[in-house]
């Protein structure tokens, strides 16, 4: 006989397991984020969560399955020690189970590894408008330089300003310590270290004030290692860079 109250027990363990994904989904949906890498995560994200969702209600599927059919076929089928449990389960279901999996896996691989292609290959996505701006973090501030020579730090209270709906591309270094250049609404974050340059990019779709944080622990004041960054309309961010305007 099935205990009931396992049985019970079990399915509102589900249950909450269940909405724990649920819970888990609506937590990521409600992260905001912004421009063309936001939307690659998103997918990313939702990709993984499907699968793993998949995979667990799968397992339990087996699991009810398993409970409630095995006692009933074989009564008094309890284990003894030394004594081999009668087999059960069939190859076939084991080779289908196996392909499934297989295939996961290389869905899985096949997204993230074009995600990481997406990450870093920027020449790709770089258009004639598209151009370069060295970061370089201090403790406990950032230096932004712009291929034309404008050159401020966000202690300036200066946001890092960009045009919308043009690659730009982020060279980042460090002048002291480790720092992470992280700019998180648009999902990206880049290693700042000394004497070495690392690369990302972004593709900003909105215009609007979004944060500039840093994202490794990087001394006392880490934690107001903090700047803004500006995406502005094309035509008044070239007023601004051909320096029409005071900022
Ligand atoms: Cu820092």
């Amino acid at each position: 006989m099935i205990n009931r109250r396992y049985m019970a027990a079990l399915f509102f363990g589900v249950l909450l397991l269940l909405s724990t994904f649920a819970g888990i989904f609506n937590w990521f949906q409600g992260l905001g984020g912004t421009g063309e890498h936001a939307d690659v995560y998103d997918k990313l994200f939702t990709l993984y969560w499907g699968l793993g969702s998949a995979i667990t209600l799968g397992i339990f599927l087996w699991f009810f399955w398993m409970l409630s059919t095995t006692q009933d076929e074989e009564p008094g089928d309890v284990a003894k020690l030394g004594v081999i449990p009668i087999e059960r389960g069939d190859k076939k279901v084991a080779y289908a189970i196996s392909i499934v999996i297989t295939l996961f896996l290389l869905l899985l691989s096949s997204v993230t590894f074009d995600s990481i292609d997406f990450f870093e290959k920027h020449e790709q996505y770089e258009t004639d408008e598209s151009f370069t701006i060295k970061v370089t973090g201090y403790q406990y501030y950032w230096k932004y330089q712009y291929p034309n020579g404008i050159e401020y730090t966000s202690v300036e209270n200066e946001p890092l300003r960009i045009p919308v709906d043009v690659p730009i591309v982020f060279e980042v270094t460090s002048g002291d310590v480790f720092h992470s250049f992280a700019l998180p609404e648009h999902r990206i974050k880049i290693d700042a270290l000394p004497s070495r340059a690392n690369t990302g990019w972004i593709h900003a779709e909105e215009t609007g004030l979004y944060p500039v944080r840093c994202f490794e622990l990087c001394g006392d004041d880490h934690a107001i290692m903090m700047g803004e960054l500006l995406v502005m309309e094309k035509v008044e961010f070239d007023t601004w860079y051909s320096g029409e305007v005071d900022a």
